[in-house]
Parts: C-alpha cells; structure tokens; sequence
C-alpha cells in the first residue's frame, strides 16, 4: 500500500472532532484469536459458531455452549494485544488531546481493547470474561484464567446454570450500549470500521447510519465487505499493518 492511499484518510483523521470506530474479530486475528468466519480449530471444527451462540442452543445443551465459551475465555485470556489494538488506544488519545471526541464500538467480546488501553470500549455484544446466573443474571466469578470452570455447565448458587455475558443472535443488545452508539454515531463526522464482515446487525447498520448523518468512513479489511460501496476509503489489509501506519501518518 503506497504512502499516497494514507494521504487522504489521515488528514481527515487528524482534523476529525468526533470519531468512532466499529471493530470486529478481524482486528483480533492477529493476536491469534480465530474470526467468526475462519473454520474453527480442533473440537470446535464440526460447530457453526451461529448454531452455538444462541440461547436455543444454550437452552438445549448448556454443557457443550458453556465448555465452548469457556474455552474461548481461556484462549483470549492467553493472548495479547495486537500493534492494531495499541494503534486505536493512541488515536484515542491524539484524539483527545485536541478536544476531540472519540467512541470505540466493538462486536468482540476477547477484552483486548481494555487490555490495550483503550479507555472505554463500548462492549456492543458482552464479553467472555464475566459470566451470570442464567435465571437471576447475578455475577458469578469464573476461576482465574488458566484455570477452567471445574464442571460444566457451572451452577450458580441458586442451582441454575451459569452463562457468559454475551448477546447471543436473538438477543438484544444491552440498553446502555444502544444508548452510547447512537449518541455517538449522531455527531461523528468520521467512522473507522475494522476488521468486520459487516453482516450481523444492529452493528453493520451503524456504518449507514454514520454515513446518513454526514460522516466520511474509512473500511480497514483484507477484503471488500457489503459496506464497501458506501465507504469513503477502503484501506485494504490486515488492520495491525493498516492501524499504526494511519495512526503515524495523521499524529506524527
Ligand atoms: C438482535 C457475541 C433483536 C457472541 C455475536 C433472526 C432471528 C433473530 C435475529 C435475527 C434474525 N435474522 C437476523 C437477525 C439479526 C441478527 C443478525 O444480524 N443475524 C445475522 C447473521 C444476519 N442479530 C441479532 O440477533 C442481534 N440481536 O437483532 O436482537 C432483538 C431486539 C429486541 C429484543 C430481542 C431481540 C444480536 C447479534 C449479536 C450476536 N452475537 N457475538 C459470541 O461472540 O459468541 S455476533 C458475532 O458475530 C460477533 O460479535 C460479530 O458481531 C459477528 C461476527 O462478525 P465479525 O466480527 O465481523 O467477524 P467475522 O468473522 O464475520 O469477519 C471477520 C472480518 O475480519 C472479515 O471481514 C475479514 O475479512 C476480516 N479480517 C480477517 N483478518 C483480518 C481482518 N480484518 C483486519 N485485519 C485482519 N488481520
């Protein structure tokens, strides 16, 4: 990618004063945290994760959808953040500096925004890392990271199974988290979306609300995405390449 392609998506950048940015599990792949969409390794191989991140599913069987999720918790637990998360947590703060405003949204639910410095992440779809009574949504702490839950499905005190603190398809999103997205996206003149395929709503549709209400929008992705005809600027790669080099341009 020539020096010339950043030119134009940098100085809008730099002169933004309300940014948001929507990631997806793209912006985690290369921490090593496998995407939706990649065929899922080992055990999982034979699951659709949309088959799996229901309640139907969890109602059905909730041995086999807690031991999925715990296993990812492990498995995020066990992984860093990438050059493209610290790339966001410093245009968080550049942004910041020069009395901008500035909104993360993100579909992942690893932890690894927080984990890069990223003051506020607004955790559109819950995380892996905290878990509840699935009948009186109390927290209930898993074990500490390597450690697994002893059984599965874990039970709350109340006897019931314990869930992870995710929105699975079906569910909506959490009030707070609508609530900060549409506020945001409402005065944003520039959204950056990353690493997503853009197919699972409400979060595709806040690409088009953005652009509705006036915004320019950068897509950072290996590939073309149904939001792409409606972006401002592609940028075509892997986001921990594509993220420091944006970043560096517009605040260096
Ligand atoms: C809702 C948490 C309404 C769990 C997730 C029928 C019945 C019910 C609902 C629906 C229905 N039909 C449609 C819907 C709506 C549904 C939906 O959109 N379905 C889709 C499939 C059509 N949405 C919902 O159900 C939502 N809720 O609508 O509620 C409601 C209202 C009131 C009351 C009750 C209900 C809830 C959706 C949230 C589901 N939970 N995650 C978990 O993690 O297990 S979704 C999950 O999948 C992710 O969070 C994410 O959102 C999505 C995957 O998308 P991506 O993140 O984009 O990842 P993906 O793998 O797809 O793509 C990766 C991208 O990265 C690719 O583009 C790739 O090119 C790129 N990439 C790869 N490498 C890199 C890279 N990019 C950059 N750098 C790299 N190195």
């Amino acid at each position: 990618m020539d020096d010339q392609t950043f030119a134009q998506p940098a100085a809008a950048l730099r002169d933004a004063r309300s940014v948001v940015i929507l990631t997806g599990a793209g912006v985690s792949a290369e921490s090593g945290i496998p995407t939706f969409r990649d065929t899922m390794e080992g055990l999982w191989a034979s699951f659709d994760p949309q088959q799996l991140a229901t309640p139907e599913a969890f109602a059905r069987d909730p041995g086999l959808v807690t031991r999925w999720y715990d296993h990812r918790r492990l498995g995020c637990a066990a992984c860093e953040p990438n050059p493209g998360h610290l790339a966001l947590a410093r245009m968080e703060r550049e942004i910041c500096a020069l009395g901008g405003e500035f909104t993360l949204l993100t579909q992942n639910v690893d932890g690894l925004h927080r984990r890069a410095g990223s003051a506020d992440p607004v955790e559109l779809h819950g995380s892996v890392m905290t878990w509840r009574c699935s009948e009186t949504g109390e927290a209930v702490t898993p074990p500490p990271p390597p450690a697994p839950w002893p059984g599965f499905p874990p039970k709350s005190p109340s006897g019931a199974p314990v869930r992870p603190d995710v929105v699975w398809f079906g569910e909506a999103l959490p009030e707070e988290a609508l609530e900060r997205s549409f506020d945001a996206l409402s005065s944003c003149d520039l959204l950056v979306s990353v690493g997503t395929s853009a197919v699972v709503y409400p979060a595709a549709g806040f690409i088009e609300v953005a652009v509705a209400n006036g915004a320019r929008t950068i897509e950072v992705n290996p590939k073309d995405t149904p939001m792409t005809p409606i972006v401002t600027w592609a940028l075509r790669g892997p986001s921990a390449g594509i993220l420091p080099l944006l970043v560096e341009r517009a605040f260096d």
